[in-house]
């Protein structure tokens, strides 16, 4: 039987990359702010209807970056319930992440236990919109307002997602994102930064170029994380179907949130058991990145490894997304703020999750296995 995998990577028609590929082999420019990146640039603005935006070669750096950028240090308030790279960016910029528990119908940072966590010491805050669910980013707003604290969203899984019809990248000092092979739109390896005005993308954009302003004036200790011509035309093309593969997951994620309905012990989060019912949020524009179940093992009668590796031997490789927790690993674990009882919630999600395949043609049938699978 073939392998389902948790996803595969949206790709753009042969053909026509074949044929930006030899624009790009005419003009000899392949990377360093080419014409097709520029293009990307433009295009991705307006698509996530954002004023400014800067491409990065993955979503690591951006996160890097915009901490930089923002010259944060001391503390950084943030979430165990992420991937890796979000953590690792405040470590890179010397400051100390503080873990903080996790709101169960969301599974982002809870914002009524961001304050107690809040020292002399913290400088901004680092929610992830995990699986593209928007924070609640009026109330985490309203406290680093308050405090005077900068907010940087790790965005990574958020491409397209609105509230009210405004991007959710619009929130913030900074948002980032990831374009990785796994995301809903991939430029194979890729990112960006999304901020306010010219005077920050003009400052991100020299520190994306090794701080270079000009070409004898460096001001400041910048990297390279520029992305290139092959990877902007692949993300050009890409950006045409990124809204018929959002539309094809949306039905996926429906097909799985209404069988799971009727099968005790597997839950997921309310907003996604939601989707295309009569409760469904019509303010929330989502772009289905993720399908998360949790096992009750009591009700379901298997713990969630035990269902996990059950899928393994069908060929079905759902990932544990996020286990174990960031604030786990050996570089966080010895943190006060790492400790699982600070952390309830998100040690209660990260040992119960699996995150079911769901992409653009994962066909019906394939569906129906995962499906099959689950019930039996
Ligand atoms: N912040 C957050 C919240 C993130 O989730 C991430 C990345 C980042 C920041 C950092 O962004 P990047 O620097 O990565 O741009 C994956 C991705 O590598 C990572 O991008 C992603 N989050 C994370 C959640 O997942 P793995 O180790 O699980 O990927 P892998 O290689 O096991 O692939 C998963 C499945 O995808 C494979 O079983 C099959 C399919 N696949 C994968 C690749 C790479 C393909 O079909 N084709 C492919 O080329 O980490």
């Amino acid at each position: 039987m073939d392998k389902i995998t948790v996803t595969s990577p949206l790709l753009p028609d042969l053909d026509e990359f074949h044929e930006l590929l030899k624009d790009i082999w005419d003009r000899k420019w392949i990377t360093n702010n080419g014409t097709l990146h520029r293009q990307l640039e433009q295009e991705l603005a307006s698509y996530l209807k954002v004023p400014y935006i800067s491409l990065f070669t993955n979503g690591t750096l951006p996160l890097i970056t915009a901490l930089q950028a923002l010259h944060i240090t001391g503390e950084v308030i943030t979430t165990p319930y992420s991937f890796v790279a979000t953590t690792h960016s405040i470590w890179w910029n010397g400051a100390r992440p503080v873990f903080v528990d996790i709101d169960p119908a969301t599974g982002n940072i809870d914002p009524d236990k961001i304050e107690s966590a809040i020292t002399p010491q913290t400088s901004a805050i680092m929610p992830v919109h995990v699986y593209g669910k928007p924070c609640d980013v009026k109330r985490i707003k309203e406290i680093a307002d308050r405090y005077n604290l900068r907010v940087i969203y790790d965005a990574a899984h958020a491409f397209g997602v609105e509230q009210d019809g405004k991007s959710i990248l619009e929130w913030g000092d900074l948002s980032t994102l990831s374009f990785h092979a796994t995301k809903v739109y991939n430029t194979i390896e890729g990112g960006a930064m999304v901020m306010h005005d010219a005077e920050m993308k003009q400052r991100i954009d020299y520190l994306k170029n090794f701080g270079f302003a000009g070409e004898t004036e460096v001001v400041g200790p910048g990297i390279n994380s520029k992305m290139d011509e092959i990877r902007a035309a692949y993300g050009l093309l890409n950006l045409r179907q990124v809204d018929s593969a959002i539309a094809a997951r949306r039905a996926i994620a429906e097909k799985y949130a209404d069988a799971i309905r009727d099968i005790p012990g597997i839950s997921t989060f309310p907003y996604m058991a939601a989707m295309g019912t009569a409760d469904e949020d019509h303010s929330l524009r989502h772009n289905f990145a993720y399908f998360p179940i949790f096992v009750d093992e009591a009700q379901y009668g298997m713990s969630r490894d035990e269902l996990y590796f059950k899928m393994k031997e069908h060929d079905v490789l759902g990932r544990r997304y996020f286990y174990p927790l960031i604030s786990s690993f050996s570089t966080y674990r010895s943190l006060p703020s790492a400790h699982p009882a600070n952390l309830p919630n998100a040690t209660r999600l990260a040992d119960t999750v699996i995150c079911l395949p769901i992409y653009h043609d994962l066909t019906d049938e394939q569906v129906m296995r995962v499906i099959d699978l689950i019930r039996k």
